[in-house]
């Protein structure tokens, strides 16, 4: 007895401690929206967007870097060298005045889209809100409108969760934040200087403002400065605040710890295996992230719509970015290839939102996405390329139905040596979009 009261009081005591530590960590039962939502669209908009890849007669080359980078438009203050006078004074003519938040997000809306992110202050470290931590922010320029504001309320309005990028590292307008690795490092007290008088007032007065649904930093392969002190202390400022935001990996890419929401991939990275933790592709529409009026390689709407489902496949999300033009528009094919997959997911969309990765590795030119559903399963194959039929490892006896989901044609099912085979229609491969087909089971795989 007195052993048994001793193991109680024991226990008691931990518990206890354990709920008296500060926690880091958020419940994963937060992240669900995340994991079921798939499809967001990312914003990168700002100053830079004003000079649209070029300056003073040089453009920003399409084509790759050696390091398999590409020139990003939003990056024109430091590869072409603009000086800091000159780009500050950029602020004295930012004007979008075509910007239309409610515009932009029943575009988000209609895309398919379930959330969306925006650069809240990208590495040139302009606010596009009305910060009271800088003056480097949209309430100094002839707009003089808090554009975050008015995307919230939007967001608000049209039930799409929102989130801010916010470059908590690289800011090449505080004097002491980080630079670009081919510049001078900054002694980290002086780093800490920038992180105390603007990084981290900027991140809490996001959280307090505008109760943001996720928080996108941003770091990269060399994390220098982001210790993994500062990347906890982060954290904690974060959870702090709010019980609900979720805190992406590349807050520190390389050591992002145990206390991160969901795992974020390199720019257009797509993981061959299923991961464990929630994780997303951020993806660009072309090759830069912010405007670039000389980028042309925009991607085929079929490309896209096969790296949403192939990463839903893996457990993961698709963040597609848009880069909006100076005077507040979307460019025109950044909304055609919207609005068509928003058309996909309209049809299609069953096969990608709330799907489950199923552990079996598909043939070529299919992918595989399940969910339970109150009559059993779905088995979703989404089909790539042309075929004259798929073969599955499953019970012939699990089958219960099978049709293509777009149009509801019944599709025969065989029993085959491995399994069942389904013998697939010539007329299912007449365009380019892709074709789903539903199989109805008794279990998931
Ligand atoms: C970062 C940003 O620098 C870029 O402008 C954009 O916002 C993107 C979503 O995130 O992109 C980088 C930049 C460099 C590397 C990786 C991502 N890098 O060198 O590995």
């Amino acid at each position: 007895m007195k052993r048994i009261m001793f193991s109680l009081l024991f226990c008691l005591f931990f518990v206890h401690s354990g709920f008296s530590q500060p926690s880091l960590s958020l419940d994963p039962a937060k992240s669900a929206w995340f994991r079921d939502a798939r499809f967001g669209i990312f914003v990168h908009w700002g100053l830079y967007s004003m000079l649209e890849g070029s300056y003073n007669g040089h453009t920003l080359p399409d084509t790759t870097l050696p390091e398999g980078r590409s020139w990003y438009a939003e990056w024109v203050q430091m590869r072409l060298e603009v000086p800091a006078e000159e780009y500050r004074a950029l602020a004295r003519s930012f004007n979008p005045t075509d910007f239309d938040a409610d515009a932009w997000i029943r575009e988000v809306k209609n895309a398919g889209a379930r959330y969306f992110v925006i650069t809240s202050k990208h590495h040139d470290g302009f606010a596009l809100w009305d910060s009271d931590v800088s003056d480097f922010d949209v309430m100094n320029t002839p707009f003089k409108r808090d554009i975050l504001a008015e995307l919230v309320a939007a967001c608000k309005k049209h039930g799409v969760k929102y989130g801010f990028y916010y470059s908590h590292w690289q800011d090449w307008e505080h004097p002491q934040g980080a630079l670009p690795y081919w510049k001078p490092k900054r002694p980290d007290k002086d780093f800490e200087k920038y992180w105390r008088e603007k990084s981290l007032p900027q991140v809490k007065e996001l959280l307090v403002k505008f109760d943001p649904d996720l928080l996108w930093f941003d770091t990269w392969d060399e994390v220098s400065h982001i210790t993994d002190e500062r990347r906890d202390e982060l954290i904690a400022l974060v959870r702090s605040v709010s019980p609900k935001c979720l805190i992406n990996g590349r807050i520190s890419y390389l050591n992002p710890g145990e206390n991160i929401d969901f795992l974020e991939m390199h720019d257009n990275q797509y993981p061959a295996s299923i991961l464990s933790k929630p994780w997303q592709t951020p993806a660009t529409m072309v090759r830069s992230w912010g405007w670039h009026a000389q980028d042309f390689n925009w991607k085929s709407i079929p490309q896209m719509t096969e790296y949403l489902v192939s990463n839903a496949s893996k457990g993961g999300n698709y963040l597609l970015n848009i880069g909006p033009k100076p005077d507040g528009n979307f460019p025109v094919p950044a909304i055609r290839r919207l609005r068509e997959i928003g058309a996909w997911l309209y049809a299609n969309g069953e096969a990608v939102y709330g799907t489950s990765p199923v552990q079996i590795t598909p043939e070529e030119g299919v992918i595989f996405t399940q969910k339970k559903t109150d009559d059993g399963a779905r088995l979703y194959i989404t089909l790539t390329a042309p075929k004259e039929s798929v073969e599955l490892p499953v019970e012939y006896g699990e089958v219960t139905g099978c049709a293509v989901l777009e149009s509801g044609r019944p599709l025969e099912v065989k029993k085959s040596p491995g399994g069942i085979r389904i013998p697939l229609p010539d007329a299912l491969f007449n365009d380019c979009s892709l074709q789903v087909i539903c199989l109805r089971m008794k279990n998931t795989l």
